[in-house]
């Protein structure tokens, strides 16, 4: 039937009658985090009616979150507990979910493993779950949020182009073993399900809403805070790691993108350049006039983990051209965003 022939009969759209710019229901798990906040400020923009999953039975974030959103619904619920997500489905009736909800420290995850894989791995078969068994397969886009650390960044796999799609997994940390079930759960949803899930292999993004126990952050909070006389060292584990970094607001924008895109699929986003951690330090301490940064860092074994990897280098060309995927920012701009946002932000203490 034609809808010519439903005269004044308004019909139900089916998963191909997408229209990307329609006002959608999306809920999405992770919301306090750095990601979370930059895929809310994007959807209400939008005009999507947000619902963000919080977990925690009286978790301070949850305040903040309507503070700065107060547009969003709060639904609680934790990966972990799959009834939760059954409700928070029914209540949301996504069109769209961004699971961006994860155990996401890599350090963290070796000090807390089985939390990590019951968080980071099963809590996506959960929310799977939660889709499917409410009869929503048909209906509901699902996001799953994979991470460069599958690869684990060793030699012989092919790091001078850049990891892609197709290159082979190794990941080098609990946190990456968690993530790399995920990823495969969630595409095993779509294979066996014919459900729309889209994975994110996603590089190092970083930002002014990234948190202070993550390296970049970490560099930029205790520069402004040295070069303001408020702090006198820095304490970083090592520094020849090398990382492919780029700004988070690029990289929600490029999830987006691959929920609208006619067909689910698996896509990197990475900047395409490799720096050491100790390239960030110099730079962002060049950035506040201070050239002998040596004199003010000291390394903190702590931070030392079981197992590192070495080198990430990611290669988007498949984003870019399938999605039309761009970065706004570069790693300089990146650097001098997030030093000025702390200077900024320790002046005004
Ligand atoms: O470490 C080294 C550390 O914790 C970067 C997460 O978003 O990106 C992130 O994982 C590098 C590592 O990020 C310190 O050993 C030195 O080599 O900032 P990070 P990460 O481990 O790369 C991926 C894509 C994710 O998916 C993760 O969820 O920096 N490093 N000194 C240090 N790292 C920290 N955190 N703190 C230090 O003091």
């Amino acid at each position: 039937m034609s809808a010519g022939m439903l005269a004044g009969i308004e019909a139900a759209p089916t998963p191909n009658e997408w229209n990307p710019v329609a006002p959608k229901n999306v809920l999405v798990s992770g919301i306090t985090g750095q990601d979370g906040g930059h895929l809310a400020e994007q959807l209400i923009a939008q005009g999507d009616r947000v619902f963000g999953l919080v977990r925690g039975q009286h978790n301070p974030r949850k305040q903040l979150l309507e503070l700065e959103f107060p547009g969003i619904t709060v639904i609680e619920g934790d990966l972990t507990d799959p009834s939760s997500l059954i409700r928070a489905v029914e209540i949301a009736d996504p069109d769209e979910i961004y699971n961006l909800g994860a155990v996401s420290h890599v350090g963290y995850s070796f000090k807390n493993p089985t939390l990590t894989e019951e968080v980071s791995g099963k809590g996506v078969l959960n929310f799977l779950e939660a889709v499917r068994l409410t009869g929503r397969t048909d209906k509901t886009r699902f996001y799953q949020a994979s991470t460069s650390e599958m690869f684990g960044g060793l030699d012989y796999n092919r790091p001078g182009a850049g990891y892609d799609e197709e290159s082979l997994f190794h990941p080098r940390s609990p946190y990456g073993v968690a993530k790399l079930y995920g990823h495969w759960i969630a595409r095993n949803y779509r294979e066996s399900y014919g459900m729309f899930v889209s994975c994110g292999i996603l590089f190092n993004h970083e930002g002014e809403r990234r948190g202070l126990e993550f390296v970049t952050r970490k560099i930029t909070h205790g520069v402004a805070r040295i070069s303001l006389g408020l702090q006198d060292k820095l304490l970083l584990g090592d520094l020849w790691p090398k990382r492919d970094w780029g700004y988070a607001g690029d990289y929600v924008d490029g999830m987006w993108k691959m929920l609208q895109h006619h067909e689910p699929d698996d896509f990197v986003l990475a900047s395409g350049q490799t720096h050491s951690v100790e390239d960030f330090v110099r730079q962002a301490f060049a950035l506040v006039g201070i050239e002998n940064w040596r004199d003010f860092v000291e390394q903190d074994p702590a931070m030392i983990r079981p197992a590192e990897v070495d080198i990430l280098l990611g290669n988007p060309s498949k984003a870019e051209s399938t999605l039309q995927w761009e970065r706004k920012v570069n790693f300089e701009g990146l650097i001098k965003r997030m030093v000025d946002h702390d200077l900024a932000l320790e002046s005004s203490k």
